[in-house]
């Protein structure tokens, strides 16, 4: 049975200026943390960085025209702050001009531009002044926020703050993942209030240059069950799990304040760490951060299986290992007695397991604990497999479309159900740089042959756009 979607429903997809423009020393913009770190031996698979990608920035008319072809309805984008604000300086015509252009190109295809305004690129130059764990880089986001509004505002409507801040405080800070790749329980907590410090610092100078703006923030969440509901221990690996994955976001965010149960966890841990923490956490911070919000993103990949024993088949962890697979320091401060449940779900390319049901039951969750009447997006979704051309050119990635479907019908449940979700972006458009994996793992539903850069849509595309022109699953 095919069943529609509402009126008003969008359908788009998402990328990141990192992760697609490359142009990454032209008109002005300098280095970015991804830069530097990228260039850090063993950092990033076979030593990739972001220097060309998908040439996004000299090829953007193309891909608008891509997007057009799959009958997209938004796109959701980020700016570089390298290239808006070079150094974290003054405004850079040329940077800004980019995107300018770029919202043009997206408006005259009668596509909804969605700009996220940090997808992890900070400028390197702060970095070295701090970077997220100083309190200054807060206000440092909101100026430059104001300026890609002072270019852009005119035209965008959905501005979102922050691109997955676990990602940018814990991956980054705590286990190292990520770019700067600073491996410290104390700069991932600093890290993560200062994050949630700037999405709120940016949303109250926005909401005072323009109140009519529609402005939210994206998390990457889970769902963490535990493997035996009735097993103390297992409920409290997934207590755990979701109170530093989830509720450390969310509860600030929603609820204007940290989860208690987890800062005694971590304090149990670093105690050293949890001080430096209360010292940042300002009178008046947990106001400004918990400001109300016109949309919530949600980035949801996959959920997990929890348990307080330890597994005799392996571990299915899917937070602790590099682009290389190689086990790194944990991104969640209290990890000890914490084990993944191999549940024999099928994964994809990244071994993450596929969950579609998981995405309903989120959606559900985050409505009902959180956002209330705030709606949802699911802002990212996506999966990595690895796709084979065929002779005649194509790629026939049955299980991308496979996996699409499936969430895209698993966000119709939970809107069946009563959830206010009015959209959802497939991650990724294109193929692009997955970050400390490089370019070996591919999300796109357009395939993108780093050699030519020729563009070549997937069987997955054209899934998504038979969805999208019949608004139904
Ligand atoms: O590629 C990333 C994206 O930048 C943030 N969310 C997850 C995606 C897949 O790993």
């Amino acid at each position: 049975m095919t069943r529609s979607f509402p009126d008003g429903f969008l359908f788009g997809t998402a990328t990141a200026a990192y992760q697609i423009e490359g142009a990454a020393f032209e008109d002005g913009r300098t280095a970015s943390i991804w830069d530097a770190f990228s260039r850090v031996p063993g950092a990033v698979v076979n030593g990739d960085n972001g220097d060309v990608a998908c040439d996004h920035y000299h090829r953007y008319r193309d891909d608008v025209a891509l997007m057009k072809q799959l009958g997209l309805q938004t796109y959701r984008f980020s700016t570089s702050w390298s290239r808006v604000r070079p150094d974290g300086g003054p405004v850079n015509a040329q940077g800004i001009d980019f995107y300018s252009r770029l919202v043009d190109e997206l408006l005259a295809a009668d596509i909804v531009p969605w700009l996220t305004l940090h997808h992890w690129d900070m400028p390197q130059a702060l970095e070295e002044q701090g970077g997220w764990t100083s309190r200054d880089t807060a206000q440092r986001f909101a100026d430059y926020a104001l300026s890609v509004h002072d270019a852009l505002g005119d035209r965008v409507q959905h501005w979102t703050t922050m691109n997955e801040p676990w990602c940018s405080s814990f991956l980054s800070y705590t286990a190292g993942v990520h770019a700067p790749g600073r491996t410290s329980i104390r700069d991932g907590l600093l890290a993560s209030h200062h994050l949630l410090l700037a999405h709120g610092t940016a949303v109250q100078a926005l909401r005072e240059r323009d109140a009519t703006l529609d402005l939210g923030i994206t998390l990457n969440l889970t769902v963490a069950d535990a493997a035996d509901d009735k097993d103390p221990l297992d409920l409290d690996a997934a207590r755990r799990i979701d109170g530093q994955f989830n509720r450390w976001f969310l509860d600030p965010l929603f609820h204007g304040e940290y989860p208690s149960d987890i800062v005694r966890d971590i304090r149990d841990v670093d105690a050293a760490a949890v001080s430096d923490w209360q010292d940042a956490v300002h009178d008046g911070d947990l106001q400004i951060i918990s400001a109300p919000l016109d949309a919530l993103g949600i980035n949801y990949y996959h959920g997990e299986l929890l348990s307080g024993h330890p597994q005799s088949g392996g571990e299915g962890n899917p937070h602790e290992t590099d682009g290389q697979q190689r086990p790194t320091a944990s991104p969640f401060p209290s990890h000890e007695g914490i084990h993944w449940v191999e549940r024999g779900l099928p994964r994809t390319g990244m071994d993450w397991e596929v969950q579609p049901e998981g995405l309903t039951r989120l959606l559900q969750r985050v409505a009902a604990d959180y956002a209330g009447s705030v709606p949802l997006y699911v802002t990212e979704n996506g999966a990595a497999y690895d796709d084979v051309v065929g002779e005649d050119g194509e790629v026939a990635d049955a299980d991308r479309a496979a996996f699409l479907r499936e969430h895209v019908s698993a966000t119709l449940d939970a809107v069946e159900s009563g959830v206010d979700v009015r959209g959802y972006f497939y991650w990724s458009l294109l193929d692009n740089f997955e970050w400390a994996w490089g370019y070996g793992k591919r999300f796109g539903i357009v395939r993108v042959d780093y050699d030519t850069q020729r563009r070549a849509i997937k069987q997955s595309g054209r899934e998504y756009a038979r969805i999208i022109a019949a608004r139904a699953v």
